[in-house]
């Protein structure tokens, strides 16, 4: 008989376990519950008990789940199965969550036979994140949703939504209809395929169906650069550089920007509730040369002592700090916002340059807090095998993959840098860019199985983190993606699922 430490993903922070004795779980077992418990979650343990292969018997004791205040961990639960049945206790509503997800799963792995055991577990991180890159190619709605239900089964709570850059706006905005209309035209590979986006009636379901699963959607809205579909759709608030890089950022300069980019920032925080909302910030170097020679870009760069250009481009970050701010939100950028520096209280870095490590230790230094998704080893674009030569890689196709096992050594793997600074950091994400996936076979390819090492490492106490153990566990858990019906890269057998176009 095996523990939950040896059978459930992602690995609890412990588990004792008694192999003498066992509880049979009968379809017909009571469910009651004590304390404010929702009742979907009551319902949907009940379903899940009717749906499954159980038996129905004459049957000792019952499932009760329970509230306990004095629990302290925010999403920690506790789970005990003993001869009066299953009792399982959570500090608040999510980690009733997981610990009803958690029995789901021993239940569908044992068949409903449990050994008596005790487990008490928490997340490491609060943020186990995966962002969803929408704007480069789209995936629609029901991809979505079968990726919330993925998340949610592997304890993961955020979804980054990457719906705006060069290529697409991806989001209705009922004030500048463009946005979609013009805005939403063409994808990375076919720059004239007919409009494709999110209605505000849809992703108000699909926020609802993330909630549900406690699962806190983050908007992104990419600025000043990775504009361009802004841009090119309201010119009057467009600056950029050149070539293929025109229309990249906004103009800095005009108040019109400023108000364009507060109004849609209205409509998204009407349609999602989360605290945070991403503003991008990353790359503008790489299409803002106009900025050097429009005379009145120029001209305000002097008015208003900004040194130079990146002076003026840290202007427009902590400006849009503080409009968020006034909005009641705080900020989440990409690491190259560090040296706008905004009040550490109201922003948020997203680490992702995994060559510049002296980047997150300023961060930390500087008193931010920290959401680590470096390329490597978390860029789900990366190739996650030799052979591999359809996604990127850094410095050769060799070595610069991003393979399983590189994601479950992860943080460790680099943890001399945050280690005076732990508090500060959030958690970690995976991140699912897709300039080179235009199809859901190579998106779902490319996210999993990487994906569950991801929340085996946002979630799994680094002690209890064990490679061998894990890859194990992962075997196990292949058949629960072929149940999805989701296309996955097989390391147990690299050589049978050839790299899916
Ligand atoms: C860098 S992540 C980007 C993205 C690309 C990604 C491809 C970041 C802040 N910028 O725009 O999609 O690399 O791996």
């Amino acid at each position: 008989m095996l523990n939950a430490q040896q059978t459930i993903i992602p690995t609890p922070f412990y588990s004792s376990i008694n192999t003498t004795k066992s509880y049979q779980v009968y379809r017909n077992i009571p469910v009651k519950s004590e304390g404010n418990i929702s009742q979907s979650l009551l319902r949907d343990m009940k379903e899940f008990l009717g749906r499954k292969t159980l038996r129905v018997n004459s049957i000792q004791g019952e499932i009760k789940i329970e509230l306990d205040e004095a629990m302290k961990t925010p999403s920690s639960f506790s789970m005990e199965v003993s001869a009066e049945g299953i009792r399982i206790s959570g500090a608040d509503a999510e980690g009733l969550y997981y610990g009803v997800n958690t029995l789901k799963q021993m239940i569908q792995r044992q068949k409903g036979l449990l050994s008596f055991c005790t487990i008490n577990d928490h997340p490491r991180f609060a943020w186990r994140g995966f962002l969803l890159d929408e704007s480069r190619h789209f995936f629609g709605k029901k991809k979505v949703l079968q990726y919330l239900d993925c998340m949610a089964q592997l304890k993961l709570n955020v979804f980054h939504w990457h719906l705006t850059d060069e290529t697409g706006w991806r989001i209705e905005i009922k004030k500048y209809p463009k946005l979609t209309t013009e805005g939403a035209i063409g994808d990375y590979s076919n720059p004239t395929k007919p409009a494709q986006f999110y209605t505000q009636e849809e992703i108000k379901e699909i926020v609802a169906y993330a909630q549900a699963r406690h699962i806190m959607i983050l908007p992104e809205f990419d600025m000043p650069g990775h504009a361009t579909s802004v841009c090119r759709s309201y010119p009057q608030v467009s600056s950029g550089g050149e070539g293929k890089r025109a229309d990249f950022a906004f103009q800095p300069c005009k108040e019109e920007t400023y108000e364009l980019i507060s109004n849609i920032m209205d409509e998204l925080f009407e349609l999602f509730p989360a605290p945070y909302i991403h503003i991008g910030g990353d790359e503008v170097r790489f299409g803002n040369q106009t900025w050097f020679t429009d005379p009145q870009i120029q001209a305000f760069i002097k008015q208003n002592d900004l040194k130079d250009e990146r002076g003026l481009e840290q202007y427009f970050i902590r400006r849009i700090v503080k409009l968020v701010a006034s909005k009641g939100k705080k900020v989440i950028g990409w690491d190259e916002i560090i040296d706008a520096n905004a009040p550490t209280e109201e922003v948020v870095i997203m680490w992702w340059r995994h060559d510049r490590k002296a980047e997150l230790v300023k961060a930390l230094e500087r008193g931010y807090q920290v959401i680590l998704t470096p390329r490597r080893p978390l860029y789900g674009d990366f190739n996650q095998f030799e052979t591999h030569r359809l996604g990127r890689n850094w410095g050769g196709y060799a070595s610069g993959y991003n393979p399983i096992a590189s994601i479950v050594a992860f943080p460790e793997s680099i943890e001399s840098y945050f280690k005076e600074y732990e508090d500060q950091v959030m958690g970690i994400q995976y991140s699912m860019w897709t300039e080179r996936i235009d199809n859901a076979d190579r998106l779902d390819y490319m996210t999993f199985p990487r994906l569950v090492a991801v929340a085996e490492s946002a979630w799994a106490s680094p002690k209890q983190k064990d490679l061998s153990q894990f890859m194990h566990k992962l075997y196990q858990f292949l058949p629960c993606l072929d149940a999805r019906k989701i296309t996955y890269f097989n390391p147990f057998d690299p050589k049978q699922t050839p790299e899916i176009k």
